[in-house]
C-alpha cells in the first residue's frame, strides 16, 4: 500500500495495477494516429505521459467489477484525454502562463504554443472518437457516454468554468454573492470532469437511478473539496517557494482567498464527509475510494 503510494502518488496496489493497464491503453490509442504528424504525436504522448489518473480510476471504481473492462478502459482513456487537453490549454501564455507542470516543461514550453493548441484540439477530437467506438454497449449507452464527454468539455463544463475563472461573471450571469460564484466556478472547471467520470462509471456499471443521483452528489462534493484542496496546495507551495505566508496573496476569488485557510480546511473536511455519506448511501464499498481520497487530500489536511 505505502510502497505504491510513495512511488507514484497512488493509494494502493489495486490503483497502481489499474493505472498500468490504463497507461498501456493510452499508448495503444496514441500509437494509432498515423498519418498524424510525428511532432503532434510526440506532444500528445508527452502531455499524456503522467498524472495521477484520478478521473480514470474513479470511473473504474464506480463501474465496478461487473462492467465490461474494455469499455471502462477506453472510456477512462477518453476522460484522461479531455483532462490533459484542458491542462494544456490552462497552461498557455494567455491563460495560466505556466512553464512547468508535474515538474516538467508544459506542452507549449516544449513544443511551442501553436503545437500545444493543436495537440489539445486533437486530444478532444480523439476522446469523442474513442467514446463513439466503445465496444460491447447498446447504442443508447454509447450515446449517453458521448454526450457526457461533449457536455463536460464545453459550455456546460470546463470551457464555461475557465471563462468565468479568468474573466469573471457579467451582470447577465446572475450571481448571488462570492460563495455562489466560487461554487459555480469550482463545479464547472473541476467538479464537472469528476462528475463525468462518476456518471460514466454509473452507466457502464449499470447502476440504478437512485444510486446514480447519490453518486452525482458524491462527484459534486468531491469536486468542490478537490478545488479547495488544490488552492490550499498552491498556497503551501507558493509559501514554501517564497518563504512568505501567501495566504492573502491569491489574487483570485477562491474559497481560500475569501474565507481564509482555517475555514477552507473545515469546508474541505465537511465536503469529504458528505461525499463519503453519499457513497455509502449509493451502496458502494467506500474502502478503495477512501484510500484514493486520503492519498490526495492528506498532504493538505494534515
Ligand atoms: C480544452 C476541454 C478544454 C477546456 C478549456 C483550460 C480549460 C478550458 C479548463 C481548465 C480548467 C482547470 C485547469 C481546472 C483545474 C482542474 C484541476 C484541479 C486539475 C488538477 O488535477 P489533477 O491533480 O492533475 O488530477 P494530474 O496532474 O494528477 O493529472
Amino acid at each position: 500500500h505505502r510502497q505504491a503510494r510513495n512511488k507514484a502518488g497512488l493509494a494502493s496496489d489495486a490503483q497502481a495495477g489499474f493505472v498500468r493497464s490504463l497507461d498501456a491503453r493510452i499508448l495503444h490509442h496514441l500509437s494509432h494516429l498515423s498519418p498524424a504528424p510525428a511532432r503532434l504525436v510526440e506532444a500528445a504522448r508527452d502531455a499524456m505521459g503522467s498524472g495521477k489518473r484520478l478521473r480514470p480510476y474513479l470511473l473504474h471504481l464506480v463501474a465496478g467489477d461487473d462492467a465490461d473492462g474494455c469499455a471502462v478502459l477506453d472510456m477512462a482513456v477518453a476522460l484522461e484525454m479531455v483532462h490533459t487537453a484542458s491542462l494544456i490549454v490552462d497552461d498557455l501564455p494567455s491563460m495560466d502562463n505556466a512553464t512547468l507542470r508535474r515538474g516538467r516543461p508544459t506542452t507549449h514550453a516544449r513544443f511551442g504554443e501553436a503545437t500545444a493548441i493543436l495537440t489539445a484540439i486533437g486530444l478532444l477530437n480523439q476522446a469523442i472518437s474513442i467514446a463513439n467506438g466503445l465496444p460491447g454497449l447498446a447504442d443508447g449507452q454509447r450515446g449517453a457516454l458521448v454526450a457526457i464527454l461533449s457536455g463536460v468539455m464545453g459550455w456546460q463544463g470546463l470551457v464555461a468554468g475557465q471563462e468565468l475563472d479568468l474573466n469573471g461573471f457579467s451582470d447577465a450571469d446572475q450571481t448571488d454573492g462570492a460563495l455562489d460564484r466560487i461554487t459555480r466556478i469550482n463545479a464547472l472547471k473541476t467538479g464537472a470532469l469528476l462528475c463525468a467520470a462518476v456518471e460514466a462509471g454509473a452507466i457502464l456499471g449499470g447502476r440504478a437511478d437512485e444510486e446514480r443521483s447519490l453518486l452525482r452528489r458524491f462527484g459534486e462534493d468531491l469536486g468542490q473539496a478537490f478545488q479547495i484542496a488544490d488552492d490550499l496546495a498552491d498556497m503551501l507551495s507558493d509559501s514554501a517557494a517564497t518563504g512568505k505566508d501567501c495566504r492573502q496573496d491569491i489574487g483570485k476569488e477562491t474559497y481560500l482567498a475569501v474565507f481564509g485557510a482555517d475555514e477552507a480546511l473545515r469546508r474541505c473536511r465537511a465536503l469529504l464527509a458528505a461525499a463519503d455519506d453519499a457513497l455509502l448511501g449509493a451502496g458502494l464499498d467506500p474502502g478503495p475510494f477512501r484510500h484514493m481520497i486520503d492519498a490526495i487530500f492528506q498532504p493538505m489536511l494534515d
